[in-house]
């Protein structure tokens, strides 16, 4: 079993969270360009796995990469400047946010949905011939867990014993469809189906990812064929910055106009029968209620209950004012080679 290392665990999430709030901004601000996906809701599944991250290891993530760029250590001015589009940025500006690469780190995104777990199956099949023990780590959503890339490379991973833990997190969405809509079966099953050795996980638990983490890497990097982590997490900002469906239920007085479209689209004489309009009302406001009080904090992996991970208040707050600094720092630096 690796050591645990509370202070840096909760010191991963909050950066990552401080990360994604100060990209929040700049997009705000109109300085970043096109969709941005920010992985709040997701920050427990990227710092408890990544602290498992040793040197000589790959990773490959999906269109909400973030979280795995800044626990990874990737220098957080070059990736600020290339979401700016800076030429100074980690892929001289010309990426983006889906397309971060840094091949000093072995980290590789990719906006194709489902590709990160083939990408991570390449890295391990290198990794397997030159770095025995070094293991690639796979990011993936559960829509991308339907596709039929994912499938294949389930397959071939098992037959080929790869050294490859694919990560799902699912926040139970794909854009604006609801995966259990149009997905068979339970997944951890699915995967053990193929021969892999597979954990579900709350993954808004950091201390509970860590651990089942830490149990699939010990199978993965002794050599004896691939792992799935299968995370329950939440999409917080919906599928990407401005996603109407959530700012309706984070604001209500911005979602006052969405409300008046959806009564009226329920109210409407043409369309469906009365009685399936009003059930379908309901429904919103039973989701709007439950999605404001999720946002309210209780479905946000970075607010942790004091005494979670072992850290006092004391701990707590000189990292978060450790943290806010060097995101502070980073974005300042960004900004003015940007400027
Ligand atoms: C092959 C492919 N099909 C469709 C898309 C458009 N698309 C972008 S994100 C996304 C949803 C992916 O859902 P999931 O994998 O669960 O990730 P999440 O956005 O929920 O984090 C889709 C369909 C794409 N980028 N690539
Ligand atoms: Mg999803």
């Amino acid at each position: 079993m690796s050591d645990l290392d509370r202070e840096g665990l909760y010191r991963s999430l909050r950066r990552i969270h401080a990360f994604e709030e100060a990209v929040r901004s700049l997009w705000n601000e109109g300085r970043i360009s096109g969709e941005m996906h920010l992985c709040r809701g997701e920050e427990a599944v990227a710092a408890g796995v990544m602290a498992h991250h040793r040197e000589g290891d790959a990773v490959s993530c999906d269109h909400r990469p973030h979280g795995q760029f800044v626990a990874r250590g990737v220098p957080l001015v070059d990736v600020l400047a290339e979401l700016l589009g800076d030429e100074r940025g980690l892929c001289a500006g010309r990426g983006g946010h889906m397309h971060l690469f840094s091949r000093r780190h072995l980290i590789a995104t990719t906006g194709i949905v489902g590709a990160p777990a083939p990408l991570g199956a390449g890295f391990a099949l290198a990794l397997m011939r030159l770095r025995p023990g070094a293991a690639a780590f796979a990011f993936g959503g559960d829509g991308a867990a339907n596709q039929g890339l994912f499938l294949e490379t389930l397959n071939l991973a098992s037959a080929w014993r790869l050294p490859l833990l694919l990560v799902c997190k699912d926040n139970g969405w794909a854009v604006t469809t609801w995966s259990k809509d149009v997905s068979a079966g339970d997944p951890v099953a699915r995967a053990r189906a193929f021969g892999l050795v597979a954990e579900h996980v709350d993954g808004m638990d950091p201390l509970a990812v860590w651990h089942a983490t830490d149990r699939l890497l010990a199978h993965v990097r002794a050599g004896r064929g691939p792992a799935y982590l299968h995370a329950r997490c939440a999409r917080l900002d919906g599928h990407f910055l401005g996603d109407r469906m959530v700012r309706a239920a984070r604001d209500l007085h911005e979602g006052a106009d969405m409300g008046r479209v959806v009564v009226q689209s329920a109210t409407e004489r043409r369309g469906g029968r009365a009685r399936d309009r009003a059930r379908a009302l309901l429904r919103m406001g039973r989701q709007v209620v439950r999605l404001k009080r999720g946002l309210g904090g209780g479905n946000d992996p970075t607010r942790l209950p004091p005494g979670t991970l072992g850290l006092d208040a004391g701990a707590r707050r000189r990292i978060d004012d450790e943290v806010a600094a060097e995101i502070g720092a980073a974005v300042r630096a960004a900004t003015q080679e940007a400027a």
